[in-house]
């Protein structure tokens, strides 16, 4: 299950929303549908709430949000803290992801995959003393429940590799590992 799509799913649910789950071949033909729906991107999730279509996964947990208001909030309330969340969930996608998601899993060779995890541990370094800070002692970015932060970085942290995959280990590669800071929160988040 790809961590784009486990956003939504994550945001539906804790909004109690049921859904039907449309998995696109990753291999095979991109469906009619998904063209038709995200002509730009021509990329999952994509969300169709009535007729319409909603594309990029951080967009459709803000979607949910808004279009859901009952049930506990997913961004935070205040709109300082809500800046601050968008622009760590910007960091995520913008700048962790790309060494993750290409320089590390997809290096062609050791010294480039040793490039890609310094980057990816640099980033979780920054993002680990945000958790500090904005978490304030509490297990998630949104304090005693999961937010937007939680569910824009925690599905990242929970990637498991095929045996002999070269790729990124947070228990391994990160010093704090899984049961405390972001890599405890992953699990929570996925769990
Ligand atoms: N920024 C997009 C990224 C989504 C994404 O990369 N989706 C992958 C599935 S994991 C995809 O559709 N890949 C097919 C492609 O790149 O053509 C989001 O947050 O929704």
């Amino acid at each position: 299950m790809s961590p784009f799509t486990l956003r939504p799913r994550i945001a539906l649910n804790l909004k109690s929303v049921g859904y039907e789950f449309l998995e696109e071949d990753k291999f095979g033909q991109k469906s009619d549908l998904l063209l038709k729906s995200n002509p730009v991107h021509k990329k999952t999730p994509v969300l169709i709430h009535g007729e319409s279509p909603v594309c990029e996964s951080l967009i459709i947990v803000q979607y949910i949000d808004e279009a859901w208001p009952t049930g506990a909030a997913i961004m935070p309330e205040d709109p300082r803290e809500r800046a601050t969340a968008r622009f760590w969930a910007a960091y995520v996608d913008d700048k962790f992801l790309p060494p993750l998601l290409s320089g590390v899993t997809k290096a062609r060779d050791d010294e480039a995959w040793k490039e890609g995890l310094a980057q990816v541990v640099d980033g979780l370094a920054l993002l680990e003393r945000a958790y500090e800070e904005i978490s304030k002692g509490k297990t998630f970015f949104g304090g005693d429940r999961i937010g937007y932060l939680d569910i824009a970085l925690g599905c990242f942290l929970v990637l498991r590799l095929a045996p002999g995959q070269r790729g990124f280990e947070p228990s391994q590669d990160f010093g704090r590992g899984e049961d405390a800071g972001v890599g405890q929160m992953g699990r929570e988040v996925c769990g």
